[in-house]
């Protein structure tokens, strides 16, 4: 079935400078680019953003690192892209992500793990409206 998916690379991702190389992977797998901005999250929108994680010891370190630099936020689609792109990801901490992986790559903290991307259909929904606007929502 073909899916949008909402990915961010995160602002350790824009300061390594391997913007280009996460996206290259991405249109290498055949995954379409529908949006692209890069812009910083207020405190407010990343907060909304990890509104599941309020009160978690890692949030408020979680927050100050979202938010301390730019973002580039894109929306891609494909056949079955959400699940695929988590896969292209890696897992949640580096450390355990396998090689290959996006931060088995490029990552060793799990705070500052260069990127996010949709969990399922419905995060996919909601974050794709909460990036771009309700119009960008199929
Ligand atoms: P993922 O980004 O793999 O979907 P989530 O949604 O569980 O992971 O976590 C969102 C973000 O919160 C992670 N990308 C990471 O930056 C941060 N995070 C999650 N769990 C931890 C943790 N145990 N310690 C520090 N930061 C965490």
């Amino acid at each position: 079935m073909v899916e949008q998916t909402l990915v961010f690379i995160k602002p350790d991702g824009v300061e390594k400078g391997i913007v280009g190389r996460i996206i290259t992977r991405f249109e290498n797998k055949g995954y379409k680019m529908k949006a692209l901005k890069m812009f910083c999250m207020s405190r407010q929108f990343a907060e909304e953003h990890y509104a599941e994680h309020a009160g978690k010891p890692f949030f408020n370190a979680l927050i100050d690192f979202v938010t301390r630099g730019p973002v580039v936020a894109l929306i891609l689609e494909g056949e079955a892209v959400i699940l695929t792109v988590r896969k292209m990801l890696g897992t949640t901490n580096p450390l355990e992500a396998a090689p290959g992986t996006i931060r088995g790559d490029f990552a060793i903290q799990t705070t500052e793990n260069i990127i996010h991307a949709s969990s399922d259909e419905e995060a996919a929904r909601r974050e794709i409206e909460h990036f771009f606007g309700r119009e960008a929502v199929r």
